[in-house]
């Protein structure tokens, strides 16, 4: 299987993140890349190839304009007051009502808008960040830039060269970033923008996102949640971070409705039910769908010893994960998304590209 890889991820370093009211090392580090590469290499996985640059019209199809200015200058501006310059983190919190995000959406309360009213350098962080996990650092942007090409060229040389699956290897992640928000370690969304890209400028009729990070994938359920294509399936610990999104009654709205699919697993699953309600997803809602093309969010932070996850999937398990997504039979891309126990992050990845493999 190819494997599309930038080492501009290693600009994309923030030395710490907020966690339980503590300063701690970033989770979301540089050496998640490496122990992934060094699996790959050493079971011979495929070609390593560097992305393409299909510049910023692909992103800004996905994310509005205010927000990509917003991560391209939030870290100049933050260190210019006298911001960290380890990175930026809100100073506010703007309040969107996010269990009502989308009526808020339709209604935005005036004092926010127009978005030249947005705060300034101190306030937008709290405007377009949800968490304190989403730190921009110097080089994140290009980072975050980068880890997008990075999907595109995966959705691009899938339909191109007619491949079963493309690995692209993006970091940082990027499912939780919606149109203009930032979080949970994502800024821009890898995958959403290379559903996009797929849908609108390859055409391919179908596309299924299935989302087997531990977390609910919120940036990409909002993204599309309006819309008919793609189907967005997620699977993910109940009631776990981002806590405000992922309940079974998120169907999708408008056009959307009945194409956004969570399954919430409770605390503690462990392989045997997690392999079964892949499978059983796949088998209903996933081949209803008829789907051309299969966008697989990977995220590995459902492993036992995750520091952050709360499932207990063993190394073997995502050898079937892997199998249950070939079962699909369909051209399919994975974008790297979550996992942080770093010595076996690589082990757990390569399971799930070698059973989808053989
Ligand atoms: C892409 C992705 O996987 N993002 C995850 C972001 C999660 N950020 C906050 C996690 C806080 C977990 N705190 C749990 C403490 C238990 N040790
Ligand atoms: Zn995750």
């Amino acid at each position: 299987m190819k494997v599309i890889y930038s080492e501009k991820h290693c600009l994309h370093n923030p030395p710490k993140e907020f966690e339980l009211g503590r300063f701690v090392p970033y989770k979301e580090c540089t050496g998640r890349v490496d122990s992934i590469l060094s699996s790959l290499r050493a079971r011979n996985l495929g070609e390593i190839v560097a992305p393409n640059d299909y510049g910023l019209g692909p992103i800004a199809a996905v994310h509005s304009k205010e927000f990509i200015a917003y991560l391209q200058n939030a870290y100049e501006e933050w260190v210019k007051v006298g911001g960290n310059p380890e990175g930026v983190f809100p100073d506010v919190s703007a309040v969107r009502d996010f269990a009502n995000l989308r009526k808020w959406k339709q209604n935005p309360p005036q004092r926010n808008f127009p978005y030249s009213r947005d705060g300034g350098p101190l306030g937008r962080p709290g405007y377009y960040c949800f968490d304190m996990t989403g730190v921009i650092a110097e080089g994140t942007f290009q980072a975050a830039y980068e880890a997008a090409q990075v999907a595109l060229t995966g959705a691009e040389l899938l339909i191109e060269e007619k491949a079963h699956g493309i690995f692209a290897l993006c970091r940082p992640p990027g499912h939780h970033a919606q149109r203009d928000l930032c979080g949970g370690y994502c800024f821009f969304n890898n995958a959403a923008i290379a559903v996009r890209h797929l849908i609108h400028v390859l055409k391919v009729g179908r596309v299924a996102i299935i989302d087997i990070d531990y977390h609910h994938g919120n940036g990409t359920q909002e993204i599309f949640y309006e819309n008919s294509n793609p189907l967005y399936v997620s699977l993910h610990g109940a009631l776990d971070y981002p806590f405000y999104w992922g309940a079974e009654d998120e169907v999708g709205e408008n056009e959307g409705a009945g194409f956004n699919v969570n399954v919430p697993l409770k605390m503690g699953t462990q392989d045997k039910e997690y392999i079964e309600a892949l499978q059983t997803i796949i088998d209903t809602r996933v081949k209803e769908y008829n789907p051309q093309i299969v966008v697989v969010s990977l995220g590995v932070d459902t492993y036992a010893n995750d520091p952050i996850g709360g499932f207990f999937l063993t190394t073997p398990a995502y050898i079937q994960i892997g199998r249950a997504l070939s079962s699909l039979r369909c051209p399919t891309l994975f974008v790297m998304e979550g996992g942080y126990a770093v010595e076996e992050i690589g082990d757990n990845v390569t399971n799930v590209l070698q059973g989808f493999e053989n």
